[in-house]
């Protein structure tokens, strides 16, 4: 493996830079509190971090919502603090993926400005643009995620946007070549400045079907919510038509053809409920597509079984044999995963040596290291309009997006001198990193173990995945690179079971197994939430 193989079952740190480290009191992290913080992040053993959306925006989104591609929003800096973040993170040995989220705008994007002007401007149809039907309704059904339809009015130039996310969020059309060249030279611009790699967002809803046509609806008895809450009438149709859309391979292949020359890395967020894994295939197939894309299958619904693994990985190997998947249990989006999946922490432990056996990237949210449950946002400290739209089904994005927790007993938990952003929760603020730092058995030193464990073996990092079973509770599977086997078992369960050994001697990767015996040949016991990870020693 190559040096711009290194994404290649490497791991992702992402940092949600509001909510990581405030340096200068305003309540909000900003990107010189990153770069203080670079040598705890180095110190996990991760090979790169991502940081989320740092632009220049009106923040709608939290920075989803880009104003100007090519600068650095004044709450978290300017470009010379880039500049140093990427510098430091480079000498600690850390990549640097910046969130590139070319689908939409801000609104207030001089782009817009101009598009939204008149009809037979420069930039006119840089959006996506349509008439009202004679009743005055919008022109199709489609929906946004975050609520209503995804077609605004716009008075000025009397049509309709297309709009996926929130109104202020119009999407960008790629349908136009000069659009795509433009966003080509973002990227460009950032690959000059020395980032190693895109966390692209949505790149399944870059391009939509340019005749509009309506999406079918799914028949109530149909509907499942993977990724919108169940409550979001999104969930209810059949995303032939917004999303998903060929086209957007071509610009893809373009996009990855100007990051070549600079052996970058991308990462590719594919939400979609029908047919996420499937897409995930399309976009990381061969060698001229995505380096990976993000999937959603463990970041929603319910703990996973070991069925569940087994037949996401079945699924995965069928549809992206050819492709790379890059899992991730937490993000900014979602219920963190000891919450959302009611783990014990021995529970959270087994899942995350789990994670870093399976084949495929992996990304850890920030706070995910410490075991953090989600925190609790109270309504009146509501800041995300996702949350807000469909209180109280679904509690919105804040209780993830809550600063982390660096000193138990600091002010603020470490996190600045000031009041943040979103309250630190009590629930969080005692599994701190100092107080996780001077205990060995803690979730944070068993992070750094198991990080590392996956680097000292290449079939781990990027071996083949095998012999998938799951028998109850139990997983079993090898990973195999050229002479190296290794075979993983894990009880996804509370009650003890015992598991067989193949054939021949092993020996014990996983320094800190929980409460397993030493087996090396014949058969292994394990307690609730034991796992067993072992290398195949030479004949
Ligand atoms: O998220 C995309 C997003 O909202 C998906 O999780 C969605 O639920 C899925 O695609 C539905 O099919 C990204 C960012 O991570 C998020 O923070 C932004 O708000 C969003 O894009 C808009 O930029
Ligand atoms: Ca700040």
């Amino acid at each position: 493996a190559g040096a711009d193989d290194w994404w290649r079952g490497g791991v992702i740190y992402q940092i949600y830079p509001r909510s990581f480290q405030d340096s200068n009191g305003d309540g909000i992290g900003d990107l010189a509190g990153i770069t203080e913080r670079l040598p705890y992040v180095a110190s996990l053993g991760v090979d790169a971090i991502w940081i989320s959306p740092f632009f220049t925006s009106p923040m709608k989104d939290f920075g989803y919502d880009v104003s100007d591609y090519c600068d650095i929003d004044p709450m978290f800096g300017a470009l010379a603090d880039f500049d140093a973040l990427l510098a430091r993170a480079h000498s600690l040995g850390l990549r640097v993926m910046i969130d590139l989220v070319l689908s939409h705008t801000s609104d207030q994007h001089p782009w817009f400005a101009e598009s939204r002007n008149g009809r037979d401007n420069d930039k006119s149809n840089w959006y996506v643009w349509g008439d009202a039907k004679p009743d005055g309704t919008p022109p199709n059904n489609w929906l946004s995620i975050f609520g209503g339809p995804a077609w605004q009015w716009d008075s000025r130039r009397q049509q309709y946007y297309l709009h996926n996310f929130l109104t202020s969020q119009p999407d960008l059309n790629f349908h136009s070549p000069a659009v795509q060249q433009a966003l080509l030279d973002v990227a460009t611009f950032w690959l000059d400045r020395g980032v190693d790699g895109f966390r692209l967002d949505t790149i399944n809803f870059y391009t939509h079907d340019a005749e509009l046509r309506n999406n079918p609806a799914i028949a109530p008895e149909l509907r499942t919510a993977k990724t919108a809450p169940a409550v979001n009438p999104y969930n209810w149709q059949e995303h032939l038509y917004d999303k998903s859309r060929p086209e957007n391979l071509e610009f893809l292949r373009r996009l990855r053809a100007v990051m070549k020359p600079y052996g970058a890395a991308a990462v590719g967020e594919v939400g979609d409920e029908q047919l996420g894994l499937e897409i995930l295939g399309q976009y990381t197939a061969g060698d001229d597509l995505m380096n990976m894309c993000y999937a959603f299958e463990l970041l929603s619904g319910d703990t996973p079984t070991a069925k569940f693994i087994k037949e996401t990985m079945d699924h995965v190997a069928r549809v992206a044999s050819d492709g790379w998947a890059c899992w991730a249990y937490s993000n900014h989006d979602v219920v963190r995963h000891p919450t959302r999946w009611l783990l014990t922490d021995v529970a959270t432990k087994t899942f995350n040596t789990l994670l870093m056996c399976l084949r495929g990237s992996a990304c850890i949210y920030q706070g995910e290291e410490l075991g953090l449950p989600e925190a609790d946002v109270p309504y009146e400290s509501l800041q995300d309009p996702y949350g807000i739209e469909f209180w109280p089904e679904f509690k919105g994005r804040d209780g993830c997006r809550t600063p982390m927790v660096w000193e138990a007993n600091s002010d603020h938990a470490g996190f600045g001198s000031e009041m943040p952003w979103l309250p630190i929760s009590s629930s969080q603020a005692v599994l701190a990193v100092d107080q996780q730092e001077v205990r060995k058995t803690s979730t944070l030193n068993h992070y750094r173990r198991t990080i590392q464990m996956r680097h000292d073996s290449p079939a781990l990092m990027r071996g083949s995945q095998e012999d998938m079973q799951a028998n109850g509770d139990l997983l079993t599977f090898l990973r195999v690179d050229g002479a190296e086997t290794v075979f993983c078992a894990f009880n996804l369960g509370r009650d003890g079971t015992s598991v067989t050994l193949p054939a021949g001697e092993w020996e014990n990767m996983a320094t800190d197994i929980i409460g397993a015996t030493e087996a090396t040949s014949g058969r292994a016991e394990l307690p609730g939430w034991g796992y067993l990870v072992a290398r195949k020693k030479a004949d």
